[in-house]
């Protein structure tokens, strides 16, 4: 980790994308790079590290309505080419969170995507009227598919419920929205089709991949909640194919997620159809992982005499 990493371009007109075409004010941000909800905390701990301002954007931990303690420990294990985790959503609540965290958000010199989770249509919308207005804050992303809380991932599972989350959010947002899905279906397509029918501006394509370690020596399950999500390196081919799934079914912009650490990894989803990219797992082993990528991604656009990182997007497709 080099707390000085000298980035070159990260507002390069070249890497500038639009998140939310559909919506009236739009989502421009400066690049594609952001990071993944979870990993980046609420903000202040990142930047320690790194001038938050070279990212497209933060996306915050998510909140939830109450206040929650999370699951039991072990909460993480490292796996083959990734990790598992079963954090089960500590956070203080969003009335807390309002008061003492998200004070910091103007401040940090990045847009903050605030990242959302409840357990009913009714609870979502209470919770988005709760960021009108927030300064710092620049779009939503509703947590449609935590696998490790009672009902987390229901919404992203069934094509009703998430249009129906979908609607109720928008009736008191004002914000662009981004619905993230989960990769714990066998067709994802009919419920990015629902989210964008309702009205979701961007799909952020995907949360973590349900699995579970057993502690051969204990004989029992190693994670304090026995499953938990799977997230790194191993799972890039599961969201390069989701990605690529969706890319044709619809026509908001897809953000991917979900063992991205390089330019090569980031590309993979950008051909697949992805309009920009969410880092996460790789940041626990590289903090300043998200500045690198912009830089990465700027010569890459250089090098191949690129205008625009949109001639890319979903490339993979064309004949
Ligand atoms: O907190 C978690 O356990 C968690 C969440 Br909210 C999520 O969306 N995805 C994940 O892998 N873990």
């Amino acid at each position: 980790m080099n707390r000085h990493t000298s980035i070159k371009n990260p507002g390069s007109p070249a890497l500038a994308v639009q998140l939310a075409p559909t919506h009236p004010d739009g989502l421009a941000l400066q690049n594609p790079v952001m990071t993944a909800s979870g990993t980046a905390g609420y903000g202040p701990e990142l930047a320690r590290v790194f001038d938050l301002g070279q990212l497209g954007a933060l996306v915050a931990k998510t909140v939830t309505p109450g206040p929650r303690t999370g699951n039991p420990t072990p909460r993480t294990v490292e796996t083959p080419s990734g990790m598992l985790n079963s954090i089960g959503l500590p956070n203080p609540g969003i009335h807390d969170l309002l008061r003492d965290e998200a004070r910091a958000w103007p401040s940090l010199g990045v847009p903050i995507i605030a990242s959302l989770a409840a357990d009913s249509a009714a609870e979502f919308r209470n919770l988005a009227a709760a960021f009108e207005g927030l300064p710092g804050v620049v779009a939503l992303e509703a947590n449609f598919s935590c696998p490790n809380v009672e009902h987390g991932m229901e919404f992203a599972t069934d094509p009703g419920l998430i249009a129906g989350a979908v609607e109720s959010i928008l009736e008191v947002s004002s914000l662009p929205l981004l619905a993230k899905l989960s990769p714990n279906v066998t067709d994802m397509r009919p419920i990015a089709v629902a989210a964008a029918k309702a009205g979701a501006h961007a799909l952020t394509i995907m949360n973590t991949v349900l699995g579970m370690k057993i502690d051969v020596r204990r004989r029992r399950p190693l994670l304090g909640d026995t499953r938990g999500g799977l997230s790194g390196p191993a799972i890039r081919p599961v969201g390069v194919r989701f990605v690529h799934d969706v890319y044709p079914e619809v026509d908001i912009p897809i953000i991917g997620v979900g063992g991205i650490a390089t330019l090569e990894d980031a590309l993979e989803y950008i051909l697949a159809g992805a309009t920009a990219v969410q880092v996460g797992t790789a940041t626990f082993v590289q903090p300043d992982a998200t500045p690198n990528l912009v830089d990465r991604l700027a010569a890459y656009l250089e090098a191949e005499g690129l205008k625009s990182l949109a001639e890319l997007t979903g490339a993979a497709h064309r004949a």
